[in-house]
């Protein structure tokens, strides 16, 4: 359910003072809830929640967003597709801004046209990059993995953080907020040009055309820098930003983000060293997977596949000990909403395409098998099932450079939790570790995991 409905009752435009407002009374709730319950026990521990990279151990805090087995993401409590209803559009527009979901993410509040409109003229006016960041990119050879340049680049930009500086002079520890979210709009409205001018030195002429306009969204101005102005390519990115935004706080990504953060680190170390992680082909890999896979098909079997060979087809993959990619999900139980806004904006804009063909196909296909297969605790798409091939469609053909634009969509997600981190006075992250032997030697004495 939905915890607010939209703002008519917000006077002030001013997002940092609305938050000032948000994280104190966060606060005090947060204080009371623990000494009434700071020793309640949540989750017991298993020795194979251990062992499986800590799945489904509930030990993290996330404010911005949550998933939702049944009904897909939630951000702030708002269900993916209430938020593609509510949030602002541009005018003839028909996604979402965005810098709404920015907004909703940090406040909880469904925002008006004028405060999404406030966050992007706040971005073009922090959106230089600067000189040296520019002049590094050039350096790398054009065989530096376009994950890498991203994150040298953000951590480039580190010698500008505002927290840094103050926490330097001393400043309170209840004001390291505030800092962080000067890092974190500078480094979001500097994230398009970076990815742009990565693009367009790895594939194109080396130039990122046109200079910012301020009086465009950050989505538009993000399309023109990669060299599309196309009204189409413009609400695929706005789509494709709200869509990658936020996953929750396990996925590594988020997760990197949070630790290296947690030392106080600044913003953009912290984010460079998430983009570490979204590097790893089991993170940002998945969106060329499905596009390798319709390229096998169609290489192999044409475009027109009928129904009776791709079933044909699927149970030969499958057999080989292969997965469906586009396919599954680690914790949602349903398609996931945002895969059917993919596809939605894919059926009315690419009808044609036939990769968006085959993938329909695939779509009537594919969840009947792995139902069949019996394994799969989902077998309905996912949010990768349709995402490189709109991006294919509108050009973006290179597939190394994919986790790029999802760094971009995600900084909003975690450059969101970390300025609540930083409010909630969150301290260092130090789990304890465990041997194998130790572990064992635990287990048969006490016949429960018990850390102390
Ligand atoms: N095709 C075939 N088999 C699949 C499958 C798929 N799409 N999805 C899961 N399975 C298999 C698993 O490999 C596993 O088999 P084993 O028991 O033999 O190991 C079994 O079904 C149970 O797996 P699960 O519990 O349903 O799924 P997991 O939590 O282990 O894995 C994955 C989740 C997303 C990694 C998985 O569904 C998968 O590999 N999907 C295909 C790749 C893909 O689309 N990745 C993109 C993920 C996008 C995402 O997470 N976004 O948030």
């Amino acid at each position: 359910m939905a915890p607010n409905l939209p703002t008519e009752n917000i006077h002030s435009h001013n997002l940092k003072q609305l938050l000032a407002s948000k994280i104190d009374e966060h606060n005090k709730k947060v204080s009371t809830f623990r000494k009434l319950h700071g020793g309640t026990v949540v989750q017991n521990l298993t020795v194979d929640m251990i062992y499986g990279g800590m799945r489904s151990l509930k030990a993290l805090l996330t404010e911005t967003s949550e998933i939702d087995p049944e009904k897909g993401i939630q951000f702030r409590g708002y269900a993916f597709e209430e938020c593609l209803k509510l949030l602002p559009k541009a005018t003839n527009g028909e996604q979402p801004l965005p810098e709404g979901v920015f907004f909703l993410l940090l406040t909880g509040e469904i925002p008006n046209e004028a405060q999404v409109e406030e966050i992007s003229r706040e971005w073009a006016r922090r959106s230089e990059v600067p000189e040296h960041v520019e002049k590094t990119l050039k350096t790398f050879p054009k065989t530096l993995h376009p994950m890498a340049q991203m994150s040298a680049a953000i951590a480039s930009l580190a010698g500008d953080s505002k927290f840094a500086k103050a926490f330097a002079n001393k400043v309170p520890k209840s004001s390291y907020w505030e800092y962080v979210y000067e890092d974190a709009m500078d480094l979001l409205a500097k994230l398009p040009k970076i990815a742009a001018m990565i693009y367009r030195n790895l594939y194109k002429d080396g130039v990122v055309h046109g200079e910012i306009d301020s009086s465009k969204d950050w989505s538009s101005n993000y399309a023109s820098f990669l060299g599309n102005n196309s009204p189409q390519f413009i609400e695929l990115i706005r789509l494709y930003n709200t869509i990658y935004c936020d996953h929750e706080g396990g996925n590594v990504i988020a997760h990197t983000c949070q630790l290296v953060a947690s030392s106080l680190s600044n913003p953009y170390l912290a984010y460079s060293a998430a983009m570490g992680a979204l590097a790893g082909p089991l993170a940002g890999g998945a969106h060329a997977e499905v596009l390798f896979f319709l390229n096998k098909l169609t290489s192999e079997h044409g475009y027109d596949i009928d129904e009776e060979n791709l079933r044909f087809l699927l149970w030969e993959h499958l057999i080989s000990s292969q997965v469906i990619p586009g396919y599954g999900h680690a914790v949602l139980r349903t398609t996931d909403p945002r895969d059917t806004a993919f596809r939605s904006f894919g059926l009315k804009h690419l009808p044609n395409n036939p990769y968006m063909k085959l993938c329909s196909a695939l779509y009537n296909t594919v969840p009947d098998i792995l139902i069949e297969q019996g394994k799969v605790k989902n077998p309905y798409t996912n949010v990768e099932a349709h995402s490189g091939v709109l991006l294919q469609h509108f050009g973006i053909q290179e597939v190394d450079f994919y986790p790029v634009m999802i760094g971009v969509a995600r900084a909003i997600g975690c450059m969101s939790q970390m300025i609540w981190d930083r409010g909630m006075g969150l301290p260092i992250e130090r789990p304890k570790s465990i041997s194998t032997e130790s572990l064992m030697k635990l287990v048969n004495e006490k016949k429960t995991v018990v850390f102390d």
